[in-house]
């Protein structure tokens, strides 16, 4: 008899109690109204407001403070005006004002219009180096920091940009200066604002943006406001997510894997924020949980033979071939059938729409991964880096989120996307592998002390030779190049337009889970603050 390994994740913090406990008042019909009229003075700021430079940082902080999706009829109008009159090439008029150039790029590629990175040109000098006066520019430096990470591949005025912006930020913050750009500096570089989590990155600035002198009192009063009346959304789809998890009771049939619920709520949040997007957020919370288990099934409980029926099961997708499986597998894949097979009705009801066939082969395809894995690991075989992320992008269970969430938020779903999606375009792949090579970051050294398949790190190391701090950097390198390819796969070329906003969020979700280690398994500290502060702590509002 194989043993079984075991993973001493820890217990999950969220007990159904707590979390059925949150009752926010501000779920109350009267709120709503309260938020319509603020919107409708915030649309006279947006008409009253004409001096470019000022639309620019209204945008902007609309945009930061999470209400700007009230007003992107009149955003894109702006900005689609100042797309069309700018004069990009050079006419002797060249950017003066650092901050507010590199404010404009941003925002222009922020809504995939493609500004040419000459932007940046009128601030070099002949040799081709930033001038050396705008190291004293330190809000111009920031801007210019942000701007950059808009960057797609082989940009290399951008990669300069963010090379001298970071450098001479990372110096500033050595001088004496302004206190609040200092926050604001130091907020930048630990991740910048185009890579952040949408609502994590919102509570920090509304927080931050009322303590300024010149803040917009409406727009301050709007944007906790908002939050608020979406928290009371959000904490009515958890208590229906965690009502659904203990009454499935896997906590109780299946002890030794990770039970997240909460956590995967995280992800799916960090996924599919829009309030509209509820039906995404429940959809995403179930199979998270599910991949959870099944991960552990794979990595660390179950035996080979098991785990070859196992997948050959869900290939079959047939539940009529059941007794055979001991029964911590027959209750995950029943778990996994019904929750399935319940989404494609909801797709079929309201659509007309048969998407089992696509729905199967996904979680085949992952179960086959998760079990090519198994045997690389029992046999002790180590892969090539290249072949390793050929597999452990799909492993990671990336193209299963993305094409639920795209089933999830699209409506009506079409041929095409599809088409376009299933070819594992690179708007498919390259979020993934950012969730894939960011989980090994954070989660490999643990991995391979309690034993598991070589990942990205181990597989580069043995490929080079090199120390596990070099291969870490050349991880992350990886990660760079492919948040550039997003840049231009998705934002630019927008394939899927219902989709680019959510399949650049599974990269940004990632960043954020992994940054301090595994928030997910070990989901006690930043994990733990960031929950309360989304769902359980709701703004003061006078
Ligand atoms: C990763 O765990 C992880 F968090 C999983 C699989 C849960 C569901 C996934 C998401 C919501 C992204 P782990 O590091 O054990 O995964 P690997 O693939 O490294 O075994
Ligand atoms: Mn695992
Ligand atoms: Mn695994
Ligand atoms: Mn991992
Ligand atoms: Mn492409």
């Amino acid at each position: 008899m194989e043993a079984r390994r075991c993973a001493n994740y820890g217990a999950s913090i969220w007990d159904d109690a707590y979390v059925q406990s949150l009752a926010s008042p501000y779920a109350a019909e009267g709120f709503i109204e309260q938020a319509e009229k603020l919107q409708e003075q915030v649309k006279m700021i947006i008409d009253e407001t004409e001096d470019e430079l000022d639309q620019l940082e209204l945008i902007d902080n609309l945009q930061r403070l999470d209400i700007s999706y009230h007003f992107m009829g009149e955003i894109q109008k702006i900005l689609e005006n100042m797309y069309l009159t700018h004069k990009f090439e050079h006419d002797g008029k060249a950017e003066r004002d650092l901050y507010a150039a590199a404010l404009k790029f941003r925002l222009l590629r922020q809504h995939g219009y493609h500004a040419p990175q000459e932007f940046f040109c009128s601030f070099m000098d002949d040799d081709g180096n930033f001038k050396v006066c705008l190291c004293d520019d330190v809000k111009g430096l920031l801007s210019m920091y942000e701007a950059s990470f808009l960057s797609l591949e082989g940009e290399s005025i951008l990669d300069l940009s963010k090379d001298f912006s970071s450098r001479h930020l990372k110096e500033s913050l050595e001088q004496k200066q302004d206190q609040t750009l200092a926050v604001q500096i130091r907020h930048a570089l630990e991740l910048p604002l185009h890579w952040r989590v949408q609502k994590l990155e919102a509570k920090w600035f509304i927080n931050f943006y009322s303590t300024r002198f010149d803040a917009n009192f409406i727009l301050v009063q709007l944007a906790k406001l908002d939050f608020n009346i979406i928290q009371a959304k959000y904490q009515d789809e958890i208590k229906q997510m965690s009502r659904w998890y203990k009454e499935t009771d896997l906590e109780e049939k299946l002890t030794f894997a990770r039970h997240r619920l909460v956590e995967c709520f995280l992800w799916a949040l960090g996924f599919t924020p829009e309030p509209h997007f509820g039906y995404a957020r429940k959809i995403m919370t179930k199979i998270a949980a599910m991949i959870t288990i099944m991960d552990d099934i794979y990595d660390l409980y179950g035996t080979m033979d098991e785990l070859e029926v196992f997948t050959d099961r869900i290939k079959r997708w047939d539940i009529n071939a059941l007794d055979c499986l001991p029964e911590y597998m027959r209750i995950c894949f029943l778990q996994l059938f019904n929750s399935t097979n319940e989404m494609a009705y909801d797709i079929l009801r309201d659509q007309g729409l048969n998407i089992i066939s696509n729905l199967r082969n996904l979680w085949a395809e992952l179960s086959r991964a998760y079990h090519v894995e198994a045997r690389w690991y029992h046999s002790g075989y180590f892969p090539s880096l290249n072949e390793y992320l050929n597999l452990a992008y799909v492993s990671i269970s990336g193209p299963v989120l993305l094409f639920h969430a795209y089933f999830a938020i699209t409506s009506p779903i079409q041929r095409t996307d599809l088409q376009n999606l299933e070819q594992h375009h690179d708007i498919i792949r390259c979020p993934s592998m950012v969730l894939r090579l960011t989980d090994d970051l954070g989660t490999s050294s643990d991995e391979i002390k309690r034993g598991d398949v070589p990942k990205s790190i181990q597989c580069y190391m043995r490929e080079t030779g090199c120390s596990e701090e070099d291969a870490r950097e050349y991880i992350k390198h990886l990660i760079d190049v492919t948040l550039k390819k997003m840049n231009k796969d998705i934002l630019m070329e927008n394939p899927v337009k219902s989709f680019t906003t959510t399949a650049l969020n599974l990269a940004r979700i990632a960043l954020c889970v992994y940054q301090h280690g595994d928030g997910f398994g070990v989901p006690y500290h930043e994990t733990k603050k960031n929950l309360v502060s989304l769902i359980a702590e709701p703004f003061d509002l006078p």
